[in-house]
């Protein structure tokens, strides 16, 4: 398991580097150990999906038992995962929503295994509270799907941990966000949107240089909104944040590799076209890749960097 990232002098996304072992600084306990903001370009992270949901469009059900869960993670780690963003509600489209307390219960004690064995995690969550449970109970990180729009106190929560955020691209919960998938130009809106999204993180009180932006693959965009957006990441990390890349079996992939009658390619057979998107994706210079399945994506990554190493 790797316990730290590497020491870092250069600069990832126009983000200067900072390095080293920050458990002596954590306000987390010992399982904050990853400085995960800032890394070099040559290290892209990988972010293992642990979904412990009953309903996720991919992997729901799988890992809804805490012992399933915490193999699994650990099984993740082992193939060389960075980090394990555990999520307990579902945000397939069309999905309901569960209460904090539900999404508590999923969650924690998962977190609170995978933290006792020391393993880097990040919460998949956009409630403030199941945000503040998770970095009590261990976690360095919070994925927050709704770019900080869901809840208007996670601000306030990551503000006080002084922990990295990932903000996503977003413009409704899971019921509504077929229809808000309207763009002129998708590029452009989503740009705008998440630049929105980073003042007012700024402005509740959170460091720029701790937050991570994601284009929101499938999340109110349709399957050209989302290949329009994988053609033109590099708008996106220019706007001077590390990026984050979560395309990993998504529909648009199952709609390119439909059969011969137009079904979709199912889920568990979309990992070739997975690790296309991630070797893509960190060539363009995404900071990180958010993938069900691990080893596959950490071996495309290794090709890539073998090939940059000889240029
Ligand atoms: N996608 C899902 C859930 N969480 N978080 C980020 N940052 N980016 C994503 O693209 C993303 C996410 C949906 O996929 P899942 O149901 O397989 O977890």
């Amino acid at each position: 398991m790797r316990a730290s990232f590497e020491q870092a002098d250069d600069y990832v996304n126009g983000v200067p580097a900072e390095t080293g072992d920050v458990r002596a600084a954590s306000p987390f306990g010992v399982s904050t150990f990853i400085q995960v903001t800032v890394l070099p370009s040559s290290t892209p992270v990988v972010m293992g999906v642990l979904n412990v949901t009953p309903d996720s469009f991919s992997d729901g059900g799988r890992y809804a038992d805490l012992d399933a869960a915490v193999a699994h993670a650990l099984q993740m780690i082992e193939e060389g995962a960075d980090l394990i963003d555990v999520g307990g509600e579902s945000t397939r489209p069309g999905a309901d929503r569960i209460d904090a307390d539900t999404e508590c219960a999923r969650v924690l004690p998962v977190i609170r295994e995978l933290a006792a064995a020391g393993v880097p995690m990040s919460i998949d969550t956009s409630r403030a509270r199941v945000a503040a449970a998770a970095i009590e109970a261990g976690v360095a990180m919070v994925n927050d799907v709704s770019g900080g729009l869901a809840d208007p106190d996670m601000a306030g929560v990551v503000a006080g941990a002084g922990c990295p955020w990932i903000l996503m691209h977003w413009r409704g919960h899971s019921r509504r966000m077929a229809d808000l998938a309207v763009y002129d130009d998708v590029v452009k809106e989503v740009c705008a949107e998440l630049s929105e999204r980073v003042d007012a993180a700024v402005a509740g009180g959170v460091s720029p240089d701790r937050l991570i932006l994601d284009p929101g693959l499938g999340f109110a965009k349709k399957a050209e909104h989302t290949w329009r957006l994988t053609a033109h990441l590099g708008d996106l990390i220019a706007l001077g944040h590390p990026v984050l890349v979560g395309a990993s079996r998504k529909s648009h992939l199952g709609l390119l590799l439909a059969g011969a009658e137009g079904q979709p390619r199912p889920t568990a057979e979309r990992e070739a076209a997975t690790i296309a998107t991630t070797v893509l994706a960190v060539a363009a210079g995404a900071w990180g890749v958010r993938v069900h399945e691990v080893r596959g994506n950490v071996d495309a990554i290794k090709v890539w960097r073998a090939i940059e190493a000889h240029r």
